[in-house]
């Protein structure tokens, strides 16, 4: 298992793939895969691949597979990768004021794994931390979304300045999450390794999170169709989506997320 292999595995770009080299770690990514002659991985997808057609006998399956198939198809990988670079990651402008509560729509569920192999279920909202834990629900939720390597310097020139002007406050919290689809390192003990081996970050309040899978219906949910771009949410304490934004921050849209944050410690 080469730093290539599992940046490829990523989908990473081979820059990022060679920040994963140096890694004192990955030797032991042979013993967790040691056992396999290098036929066996071939065999392995095709086991896989059998059993994915298999599923899809099912009639319903295959018209949402079709469906899916068609929505993948629309994004244009290619044609996005020139434009990202030359807006910034701009979809659209962020929001300049804060959502208004009745107006807004709710953040769908995730799980993110931590590097220390914690797992937690987000927004933290009173919808989903239980009633007798003693988790604080934050105020305000600043959550950067990724897809892939090249979208997390975007997710930083939010979460920087954000947590500069108002880590002061345990009412805020800041979520960098980074998603990995690949289903290989989504089992264990890939997914374990590759929590080892991930980002992490050593300010506490930077929290860099991990959710692993198929996020399709996720990414439905909230009309993520690029994934060459960093989309980043404000939430309120109900898990609610109050304010958005994309790519990177300018210096307008940073301090429109401060202002509209600093609205929801009020409310
Ligand atoms: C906030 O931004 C989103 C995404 O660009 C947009 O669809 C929405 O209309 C904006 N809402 C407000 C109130 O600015
Ligand atoms: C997770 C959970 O049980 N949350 C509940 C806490 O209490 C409020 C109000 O009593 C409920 O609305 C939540 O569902």
């Amino acid at each position: 298992m080469t730093a290539k292999l599992l940046g490829r595995l990523l989908q990473l770009p081979t820059a990022a793939s060679a920040l994963l080299a140096p890694a004192k770690i990955l030797p032991a990514a042979y013993t967790a895969v040691g056992s396999l002659h290098p036929d066996q991985h071939g065999r392995i997808s095709f086991r896989r691949h059998f059993f994915d057609l298999h599923k899809m006998v099912d009639k319903e399956a295959i018209k949402r597979e079709k469906d899916r198939l068609k929505d993948e198809l629309s994004r244009g990988y290619f044609a996005d990768f020139s434009e990202i670079h030359k807006n910034s990651g701009k979809i659209a402008p962020a929001n300049k004021t804060l959502i208004a509560s009745m107006a807004a729509a709710m953040f769908p569920d995730i799980v993110v794994y931590f590097s220390d192999g914690r797992r937690l279920k987000l927004p933290l909202s009173d919808q989903n931390v239980n009633n007798h834990s003693t988790e604080i629900i934050p105020s305000a939720t600043l959550l950067c979304l990724s897809f892939r390597a090249s979208s997390q310097r975007m997710a930083e020139s939010w979460s920087a300045p954000f947590l500069e002007t108002l880590d002061a406050s345990t009412n805020v919290q800041v979520y960098e999450v980074s998603f990995i689809e690949s289903w290989l390192l989504s089992l264990n003990p890939m997914k374990n390794l590759f929590l080892k081996i991930a980002r992490s970050s050593s300010y506490p309040l930077r929290r860099i999170a991990y959710s692993f899978g198929d996020h399709y219906d996720l990414r439905k949910e909230l009309q993520i169709l690029n994934l060459l771009t960093g989309y980043i949410f404000l939430l309120d304490r109900h898990g609610r989506i109050r304010w958005q934004g994309f790519g990177f921050a300018t210096t307008e849209e940073v301090s429109s997320l401060l202002s509209c944050a600093t609205l929801l410690l009020e409310e």
